[in-house]
């Protein structure tokens, strides 16, 4: 049984066992949260982040799917990168964004994390609706068979909070 939480902030001041980062396919660091989690735990992330580039993924990390490195100084064991798409209004491209947290889940279950912290992926420089990305969220997570015993979303403001609440309640 999953729980699902919700919590507004920063989600490199979040103690969990793995922390999910939005990133790019280029694994190689960004903005927004990711840059936030690379500046938060140090080298030896983008040090690994460069090993996976050099050996498993040459082309880079393909939208959808997820990889685990250290978490280096951030309070968790692992990070897990993903890569959400870039929102559309001509594509559907709601099942790459779905495959973002049900790899991210798979990775976790590899790895033996119970609690695993995630930001709104793609609803920030990819430009997704924060209520459709919510939905898509929460749907995807509870329909998951996985052992991770805490799902926690993090949401950066008020207004992502209150999204993921909403989404949440409606099938309490
Ligand atoms: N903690 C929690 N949430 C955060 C934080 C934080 N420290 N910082 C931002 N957010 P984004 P994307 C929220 O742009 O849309 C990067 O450059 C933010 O308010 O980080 O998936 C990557 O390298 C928003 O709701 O990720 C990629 O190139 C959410 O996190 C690209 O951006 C996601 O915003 C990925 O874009």
């Amino acid at each position: 049984m999953t729980t699902i939480t919700l919590v507004q902030g920063d989600i490199t001041r979040q103690s969990a066992d793995a922390i999910v980062n939005a990133a790019n396919s280029s694994l190689l660091g960004g903005g927004g949260v990711d840059g936030a989690i690379h500046r938060r735990g140090g080298p030896a992330i983008l040090e690994e982040c460069r090993r996976l580039r050099a050996t498993k993924y040459g082309k880079g990390l393909p939208t959808g799917q997820a990889v685990a490195t250290t978490a280096g100084e951030l309070d968790a064991r692992w990070v897990i990168h993903t890569v959400g798409p870039v929102y559309s209004t001509t594509e559907d491209r709601s099942d790459l964004l779905a495959s973002c947290y049900r790899e991210s889940l798979r990775v976790a279950d590899e790895l033996g994390a119970k609690t695993v912290a995630f930001p709104a992926i793609s609803t920030g420089v990819y430009r997704w609706p924060m209520d459709d990305a919510a939905r898509i969220a929460v749907e995807t997570v509870r329909a998951m068979d996985t052992a991770v015993e805490e799902v926690r979303f993090v949401l950066f403001d008020e207004r992502a909070y209150n999204a993921f609440a909403a989404r949440l309640e409606d099938g309490a």
